[in-house]
């Protein structure tokens, strides 16, 4: 049945409503990052960039790294970008814009972040690099889906008991990354961890300005909080987002964290860009290199 044009929407040109592409412009590999400013960041390394648009936060390049075609698009900051991004290029793949009818072959995209985040664990040194094996969501996107198969509830019960989880929040959810990319992915220079997923930048993640917290040993808990051995090792805001909609819409999902700040030793990364940097010019390597089983 075809999607009505009220749920579809489609520019005049053709292209999908808010990240304004079309079906050809987009490559199978994309590379998630929050800021707009950091794709020209990653494409400075490509051969060469074919294709460039911005709408919105939502800034995309297409090119080509060492041979392999590559899209890199901003999603802005939050996991509600992420809803608008992961739907449009999951359509832009799996539903024919002439019919509006799903394709009857499904299309699989690799889908790597490479975002900032900050350790909640004194241990875990600036400028060092973590894997999100699993994602816990604070937000609640995935609860407006049909999402109950994708997650792992005992991590999400485990941590709500340890927490002493206000009511009035959303309940966590727990999503594992694509095992294929995390192998991809990972190395001696990377560490595994558990990312918190939040809904803010400020009071979310336990920073006090000029506003009390409802909890203020929220990062205390979370620092003491284990399951099968894992820990919580960093925050920031698209990760859990990014796992859901990926395993829901039958993609793979991998995140990529730069730790620019060490919340429980209060230090800030004295040279980002170059840290963001690094863990570009890693990535990129690492999805050109042959895939481990
Ligand atoms: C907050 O400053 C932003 O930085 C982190 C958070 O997830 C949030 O989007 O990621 P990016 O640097 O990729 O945007």
């Amino acid at each position: 049945m075809a999607i009505a044009e009220s749920e579809l929407i489609l520019n005049d040109d053709g292209s999908i409503y808010h990240l304004h592409l079309k079906p050809e412009n987009l490559a199978h590999t994309i590379i998630t990052v929050g800021d707009p400013d950091r794709v020209d960041q990653v494409t400075q390394y490509f051969d060469q960039v074919d294709f460039k648009i911005h709408k919105r936060e939502f800034h995309t390049q297409t090119g080509i790294y060492r041979g392999k075609r590559i899209t890199v698009i901003s999603t802005g900051i939050g996991t509600d970008n992420i809803d608008i991004v992961f739907n449009e290029l999951d359509a832009l793949v799996n539903i024919d814009f002439d019919t509006r009818e799903i394709k009857k072959e499904h299309t699989s995209l690799n889908i790597i972040r490479i975002g900032t985040s900050g350790t909640i664990l004194p241990e875990i040194p600036l400028d060092s690099f973590i894997v999100s094996e699993t994602a816990i969501g604070f937000d609640s996107l995935m609860h407006f889906y049909d999402s109950a198969h994708i997650q792992k509830p005992e991590i999400s019960k485990a941590l709500q008991t340890h927490l002493n989880w206000d009511k009035n929040k959303s309940v966590p959810y727990a999503i594992k990354c694509s095992t294929t990319l995390l192998n991809q992915m990972n190395s001696d220079s990377v560490q595994k961890g558990i990312t918190v997923t939040n809904v803010g930048f400020y009071g979310p993640q336990g920073r006090v300005l000029r506003l009390a917290l409802q909890d203020n040993l929220l990062n205390q808990k979370l620092r003491s909080f284990a399951f099968d051995t894992q820990k919580i090792t960093n925050l920031e805001m698209e990760t859990a987002g990014i796992y859901g909609m990926a395993k829901m819409l039958g993609h793979k999902a991998i995140s990529m964290n730069a730790i620019l700040a060490n919340r429980a030793t209060g230090e800030f990364s004295t040279s980002p860009k170059n840290t963001i940097d690094k863990l570009i010019t890693y990535t990129l390597e690492k999805i050109i290199s042959p895939t481990k089983s």
